[in-house]
């Protein structure tokens, strides 16, 4: 039966007025805080280090952290506002039940436990174990990650489990796997300091990651070259040598033109190609038509700029390349990975000093969470699900038969498909806020409301909580000891510096109570994060992704350890393919041939103009952590949709006035944000909010055919201006990305 969600009224009945939460002046206890705790930025995967401030068990505030190696102490508009999210009022506090009438109402966690394995045993018993599915994130440390994985499979007994990184870095982990049999960025980012050239693409450095912004200038000052491919002219855009202003959803065709013109002019390291690589002959037979011109017409990018950027990248000794979801959010995703790599591998330049590679990755443990065994295909150390030997390996670690681990399941929006079609009746989820995140949010709204029972574990309540039939209090990163792996591919450590408030628990204690509860106690008998860390490190071995010799003793002595590390005495490998052992069945390092492709969907008559979308500085994810931070909400307030001055006069568009945005999917009202930066042809919207405001009202569940990663980058839309000037609070972003 279609069950409605908790209405507006109720919950507000319960949790009051949506807080956006400032500090008084000079907060309390800064001056002396009972201690310091060196951890690191609970946001995004640059994972800088930080010193968090404690005072009576409550986390009131930050240092720097000077020491710690990436970072040197400097952190972004978010990191320093991290600290505001565990003792903030809206911190879920005891576990909640839905009552229909009533809205949300606190239960205790005897109650609520019950009710969850009540509902897994009866949905189960009825539908079967797949039928119940389960939703994870790469918020969570290495760990919880793993145990995440360990305890759908053996616990939950679902194949089911996939997680948010199936939005993010999964193009690139397939293209990477594909190229060089690993899923790791190449280098640590200090390699760029002698970079001779550094090609960025489809990565809003300035906003995304800005303490890595650091390491390009530093290579700046010493005269590097930067290029930068982007549709919009986006901060660093701003002061590189190139702007290549490609249309969204023509990554490959700019590639593929670079490469024939590499090929054409010779140059190429052929010593490198002939003793490391495969698959050359076939790659360049792909673009042999791809003339500048051609690249011009589909791309939108002045051939000479195409030229240049080919002349510079070619004629460099040492050089990076790096990109991030600009390129990888596509349905074509893959081939703009394997696009870019083809550049790297035909002038040879990775696996030397100061020459590498790597997709930037994005969420906090980006980079670990997806190496651990909590996406529908893999196995803990990156095996596969689907590999015999593999599967028994681990088979073994968990102490089950191999016949009773799930095979492969479905991604994360192949869930909300399978919801609809009724093959899915249970959801647990972790981390993850699909209602805001997933793309073409009205089916995925729908797809909740059909679901027989869903329990969430967060620390607020999140937009798609409030589908759920119970809440259950869970953790902030602060809250647990554990680890998490940078995008560098640096393992840190993760300090509890307070305990969880109230009634909640760590998320560790709430997956191993739901474990025991089903039935599941020995396998998951751990005493703390550090026995979790021990068991992974076993699971790991052998695996690409091997963690075996890394120590909780040697994270914390050495201020990180770069994977692979197999053996105690490994020192870590900072940068991969020195030795040039790729780890594809035949050693080489893979060329693949990725012609461009139509993106899903394209403009025409009735949607006449490119969508896409992204982030702003101030703003993370689906927002539930940072559009409760005041200063953070006053830097920008809500969406703004970016379009051209030229564009906004087609449609008589004035600034901040109204726009109603629509697509097949959808509709959204945005105020017009008018800038230079952007192409004519194209509008861009954040997405870190939600309702009429979510920019995933819009987009498209096309997906990657390999990598299952939504088409969040390119759609097609329309324009109506509403002839009303948006309200005051929009007039305050002055700042917005322009
Ligand atoms: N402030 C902030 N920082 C974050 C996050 C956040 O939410 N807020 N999230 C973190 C996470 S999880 C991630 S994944 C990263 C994401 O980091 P980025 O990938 O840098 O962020 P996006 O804004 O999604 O997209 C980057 C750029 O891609 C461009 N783009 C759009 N379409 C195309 C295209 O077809 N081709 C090319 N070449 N470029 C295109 C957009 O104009 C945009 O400037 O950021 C991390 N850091
Ligand atoms: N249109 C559009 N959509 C996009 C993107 C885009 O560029 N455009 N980007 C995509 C990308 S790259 C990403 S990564 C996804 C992210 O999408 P989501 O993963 O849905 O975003 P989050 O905001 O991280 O949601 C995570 C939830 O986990 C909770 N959380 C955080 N840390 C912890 C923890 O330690 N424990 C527990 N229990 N809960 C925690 C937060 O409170 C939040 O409610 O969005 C994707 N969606
Ligand atoms: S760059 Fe990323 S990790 Fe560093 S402070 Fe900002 S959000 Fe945190
Ligand atoms: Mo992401």
């Amino acid at each position: 039966m279609a069950k409605l969600p908790v209405s507006a009224e109720n919950i507000v009945k319960l949790f009051g007025p949506h807080k956006n939460y400032s500090p008084k002046e000079g907060f309390e206890g800064r001056d002396e805080p009972d201690k310091v705790v060196e951890t690191h930025c609970c946001f995004c995967g640059m994972q800088c280090g930080i010193k968090l401030l404690v005072k009576e068990n409550k986390v009131v505030g930050f240092d720097p952290w000077m020491e710690f190696p990436f970072n040197e102490g400097r952190l972004c508009p978010k990191g320093v506002q991290r600290y505001l999210q565990n003792n903030h009022p809206d911190r879920l506090l005891t576990p909640l039940k839905r009552v229909e009438g009533q809205g949300f109402v606190p239960t205790s966690w005897d109650e609520s436990m019950n009710k969850v394995v009540t509902e897994i045993s009866r949905i189960q018993l009825k539908y079967g174990n797949d039928a119940f599915a389960m939703l994870s994130g790469v918020s969570l440390t290495n760990e919880k990650s793993y145990l995440v994985g360990k305890f759908a499979r053996v616990a939950l007994k679902t194949k089911n489990l996939d997680y948010n990184g199936r939005l993010c870095m999964v193009s690139a982990g397939a293209g990477n796997k594909k190229a060089f049999g690993l899923d790791r960025a190449s280098n640590n980012y200090s390699d760029l300091e002698y970079a001779e050239v550094i090609i960025v693409a489809g990565a809003n450095i300035s906003e995304t990651f800005p303490t890595l912004t650091h390491w390009i200038w530093k290579a700046r000052d010493r005269g590097a070259k930067l290029i930068v491919i982007d549709p919009r002219n986006i901060p660093l855009a701003r002061t590189a040598d190139l702007h290549l202003d490609v249309k969204p959803g023509t990554d490959s065709a700019l590639y593929g033109a670079m490469l024939k013109y590499l090929v054409d002019h010779d140059m190429l390291d052929h010593d490198f190609i002939d003793n490391y690589t495969s698959g050359f002959q076939e790659t360049i037979d792909a673009v042999k038509d791809y003339t500048l011109e051609w690249a011009e017409e589909i791309t939108g990018i002045k051939k000479e700029k195409i030229q240049a950027a080919a002349e510079l990248w070619g004629k460099a000794k040492t050089s990076f390349l790096l990109h991030a979801r600009g390129i990888e959010h596509h349905s074509k995703g893959v081939d703009n990975v394997l696009g870019c790599i083809n550049l790297v591998l035909a002038t040879g330049r990775i696996g030397k000093p100061y020459c590498g590679y790597g997709t930037i990755t994005g969420q906090g443990n980006g980079q670990g969470g997806r190496e651990h065994g909590h996406k529908c295909d893999q196995l803990p150390g990156n095996r596969d699900i689907e590999n015999p030997e593999h599967r028994k390996y681990i088979a073994d670690v968990w102490g089950i038969n191999e016949k009773d681990l799930p095979g492969k399941g479905l991604s994360a929006y192949e869930i909300i498909e399978a919801i609809h079609r009724g093959e899915i009746r249970g959801l647990i989820s972790i981390c993850f806020n699909p209602l805001v995140s997933l793309p073409n949010s009205n089916y995925v709204r729908a797809a909740l409301e059909k679901l027989e029972f869903y329990v969430c574990i967060d620390f607020f309540l999140n937009e798609t909580a409030r589908h759920a039939d119970i809440i259950l209090p869970g953790s902030l990163q602060e809250e647990e000891e554990g680890t998490t792996t940078s995008a560098e591919g640096r393992v840190i450590r993760i300090r509890q510096a307070v305990t969880p408030p109230g009634d909640a628990r760590t998320d560790t204690s709430i997956i191993l109570d739901l474990a025991k509860r089903l039935g599941e106690q020995k396998r998951f008998n751990f005493e703390n994060s550090e026995a979790i860390f021990n068991e992974l490190r076993v699971a790991s071995k052998g695996g690409t992704a091997d963690y075996n010799g890394i120590t909780y003793k040697r994270v914390e002595d050495e201020m990180g350890v770069f994977w692979p590390c197999p053996t105690e005495d490994h020192p870590g490998t900072p940068r991969l393919w020195e030795d040039k052992k790729f780890k594809t069945p035949d050693g080489k390092a893979h060329f693949n041939p990725a012609p461009y492709k139509l993106p899903g969907e394209v403009t025409d008559e009735q949607y006449p103009i490119t969508l896409t979308t992204g982030r702003v500085v101030s703003q993370y994810l689906s927002g539930t952590q940072t559009r409760r931070i005041g200063k953070l909400v006053d830097q920008f307030p809500e969406p703004l949709v970016e379009i051209h001055p030229n564009l906004a006069k087609e449609y008589g568009i004035q600034q901040r006035e109204l726009v109603r945005v629509s697509t097949r999917r959808g509709e959204g009202i945005f105020p017009a944000n008018i800038v230079e930066t952007i192409r004519e042809d194209t509008v861009f919207i954040p997405y870190h909010w939600s309702g009429v405001k979510s920019a995933n009202q819009l987009t498209p569940g096309t997906l990657d055919p390999i990598s299952k990663i939504p088409e969040f980058k390119v759609c097609a839309c329309k324009l109506e201006p509403l002839r009303e000037i948006a309200p005051a609070s929009s007039e305050s972003t002055a700042y917005a990305s322009t």
